[in-house]
This record gives C-alpha cells, structure tokens and sequence, in this order.
C-alpha cells in the first residue's frame, strides 16, 4: 500500500470572498497563490489540521465547514484535499505570517485573477465549479 501524507487547504469564504495566499517558500513554489493551509499530522482530524494552519499560517481563528470532493496529486507522498471554512466570529482579520507575503479576497468574478500553484487550479476549479452551481 502506497503511503499518502494528506495536506489539507482552505477554501476561506468570508462575505462571498475567496482567500488566495501567496506562498513566500519554497522557491520552487513562492510567488504563486495557494488556498493556504498544510499537512495533516499523524492521529490529527482533517479539519483539526485545517484549524491549527489556518491560525499558525494566518492568525485567524477559523472553522472547517464541508469538505470539497476529491483528491488532487501533490509531490509525492502528499496529495491535497480541501475543505470550505469560515472565520469564527469575532477573529482577527488573516495575515500572512510565516509562509505567505500577500494575501487577496477574491470576489466570484475574480478567482482566476492570481497566478495559483498549479497543483491548486484543479481544486479552485472544483471549488468554483460548486460556488456557481
Ligand atoms: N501545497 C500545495 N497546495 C496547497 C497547500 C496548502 C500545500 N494549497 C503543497 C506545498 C508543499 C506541501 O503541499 O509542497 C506541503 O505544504 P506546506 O506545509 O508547505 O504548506
Ligand atoms: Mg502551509
């Protein structure tokens, strides 16, 4: 059996927005816009983990909502789900902390005004796909 390690990103809706965070590293990856959040750690929930990147990433206080079907390929052994999530009330706006350097809301007419990593933009796809229909 071929070990996976899930990393999990947040479709962050906050008044009908999209959050796009721009990666600040690795090289190989920074400038590029990602739906920010990380790997999940051994015995850890999905969305505990979505939870606890959201806040170390971007100091927001969030919640996971629904998860978003399918299962897109990262580098192996890591493939990326995703999981829709709001601010609880009362959280401090996100900023970008350690792994980002610039963030955006995207309106609905809007998603494909950044330059996502390529591994994102079939998940933005799924997740634009869903928020139109
Ligand atoms: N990754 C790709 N798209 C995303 C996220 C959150 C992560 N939306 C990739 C980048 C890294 C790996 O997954 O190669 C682990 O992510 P992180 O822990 O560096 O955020
Ligand atoms: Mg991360």
């Amino acid at each position: 059996m071929k070990e996976r390690i899930v990393v999990v990103g947040a479709a962050l809706f906050d008044g009908g927005r999209l959050l796009a965070a721009r990666r600040s590293a690795p090289p190989e990856l920074a400038g590029r816009y990602e739906l920010p959040g990380g790997k999940v750690e051994p015995g850890e929930a999905p969305d505990a983990a979505l939870v606890r990147e959201l806040r170390e990433e971007l100091g927001v206080e969030a919640e996971a909502v629904e998860r978003v079907p399918g299962e897109w390929d990262l580098k192996p052994p890591y493939v990326l789900h995703v999981w829709t999530a709001r601010l609880r009330p009362g959280s401090p706006d996100p900023k970008p902390l350690e792994d980002h350097d610039e963030l955006r809301w995207l309106a609905p007419g809007e998603l494909w005004d950044v330059d996502w990593l390529d591994q994102d933009v079939p998940a933005v796809r799924e997740v634009a796909a869903r928020l139109s229909g």
